[in-house]
């Protein structure tokens, strides 16, 4: 009898227990959760951004200058029209970018050895800025304010507009709407080239980082070979040595403010079966449990979602990993560090998922004894992924062309980071679409 009793105690006690922790984590509406709202405090030497788009959404950060990272941002959270704020990411910035010319005898850390901070940052103003241009302390390299710095204008903050939305024609009745984007950027001169360190953030919710590089080309790397550079002279003469911009960011998620996250792989492969007038396609997400490194493929994207976070349709929030054009590549100091059996033609990864370490601060070079020099030390150890940082990257192998002299126009790189399931619907229906979730009823 007393037996039972402590049972029934025990029982009771680890069902409070569970209903609580539940409690504790997740509320059933993803979208109501307050994030970094109104009232966002920045940490020192940070200033907030709060700005709404015409549609009524709102984006809210932080943002400041690293040395070597340049523009940092934190405590990203977005707003859909009339929603409440959602936090998505912790903190966004590079985590590399390396320079190999193709004659192998040149290479730079742009990002370690140069960085995009300091002096290296451009002051800007209405020549390159047709929006706000706003101020912030810039720290000189060393550590932070030990090694001085000045408040400078450096921020390019607009409103940019992206073009059609999005139109439907339902029955002969047309509704259309224009694209707006919050775009923030700073220009970081490393050598030659002028670098434009790009994020937008569109009405919709989604996040485009984006590098942009533009100056003149290094006058001292040319070549005789013809198969690692192109003549930009007369004739066969002056041959620019091609080169590749290979750029990683660092993406430390946090995805409705707190409990813990996960990550998902989705594929498609054709399953060889004709259908009545196609191939059929077999679909699947598959959890990507502990740390890893993954490479791009057809019909392949990536995931970071909350599993305790669901939006009004029961489905966990997500954010999705979209990589534009790259052309994949090895950093650096990996191929360096595996000399002993010959350099790896293969590329190493195109998105790397690790367990959150504030010391893992460049994807390579890190030069920190206690965690490691880069991607592949961070996920040497395998951990859970709970508290996930994306190494997402992206490569662009330039082949100099006449026009590039001189100054270059701008070319781009970056992915895209899009909301995949934060809201039931999408954000601010129009007109007479406002009860469309789900298949449409009369609909067969
Ligand atoms: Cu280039």
């Amino acid at each position: 009898m007393i037996a039972a009793a402590i049972a029934f105690v025990v029982i009771l006690g680890l069902v409070i227990a569970v209903v609580s922790v539940r409690q504790h984590q997740g509320p059933g509406q993803a979208a109501a959760r307050p994030g970094a709202g109104a009232g966002t405090t920045c940490a020192e030497d940070t200033q907030p951004i709060t700005r709404e788009l015409s549609n009524g959404a709102r984006w809210t950060m932080c943002w400041g200058i690293d040395p070597y990272q340049g523009l940092v941002l934190s405590d990203i959270s977005y707003a859909a029209p009339g929603a409440e704020s959602t936090k998505i990411i912790a903190e966004l910035s590079l985590g590399q970018l390396e320079v190999p010319y193709d004659t192998g005898i040149r290479t730079t850390k742009d990002i370690t050895k140069q960085g995009f901070g300091g002096r290296n940052l451009q002051s800007i103003g209405q020549a390159e800025c047709t929006g706000d241009v706003r101020a912030i302390f810039v720290p000189n390299f060393g550590s932070g304010k030990v090694g001085g710095g000045e408040r400078r204008p450096v921020l390019c903050q607009k409103i940019e507009q992206t073009g059609l939305a999005y139109r439907a024609n339902g029955g002969g009745k047309v509704v259309a709407a224009q694209g707006e984007a919050l775009q923030l950027n700073t220009i970081s001169k490393v050598g030659w080239y002028e670098y434009v360190n790009q994020y937008s953030f569109t009405a919709d919710g989604v996040i485009k980082p984006q590098l942009g590089a533009t100056g003149t080309l290094s006058p001292e790397d040319y070549t005789d070979d013809d198969h690692q550079g192109n003549a930009v002279g007369h004739g066969h003469q002056d041959k620019a040595s091609s080169h590749s911009h290979n750029a990683v960011w660092r993406v430390h998620w946090a995805l409705g403010d707190h409990g813990p996250l996960a990550v998902q792989e989705y594929d498609a492969r054709f399953n060889g079966k004709q259908g009545k007038q196609s191939l059929e396609i077999d679909g699947e997400l598959t959890d990507i449990a502990r740390e890893s490194k993954r490479d791009k493929a057809d019909r392949r994207w990536w995931r970071v979602l909350n599993p305790g976070v669901r939006n009004a349709d029961d489905h966990p929030i997500s954010y999705q990993i979209e990589i534009d054009h790259t052309d994949s590549y090895h950093a650096t100091a990996d191929q360096a560090g595996a000399d002993h059996h010959g350099v790896e033609a293969e590329p190493d990864y195109d998105v790397a998922f690790t367990q959150d370490d504030s010391c893992e601060k460049f994807a390579s070079d890190n030069d920190n004894a206690s965690c490691g020099e880069g991607v592949d030390d961070y996920l040497s150890d395998r951990q859970q992924l709970t508290d996930v940082t994306s190494w997402v990257a992206v490569g662009f192998h330039h082949v100099v062309r006449d026009e590039d002299q001189s100054p270059m126009d701008l070319h781009w790189q970056g992915f895209t980071l899009s909301p995949r399931d934060l809201l039931a619907q999408r954000p601010q229906p129009p007109s007479g679409y406002a009860s469309a979730n789900g298949k449409p009823s009369g609909d067969s």
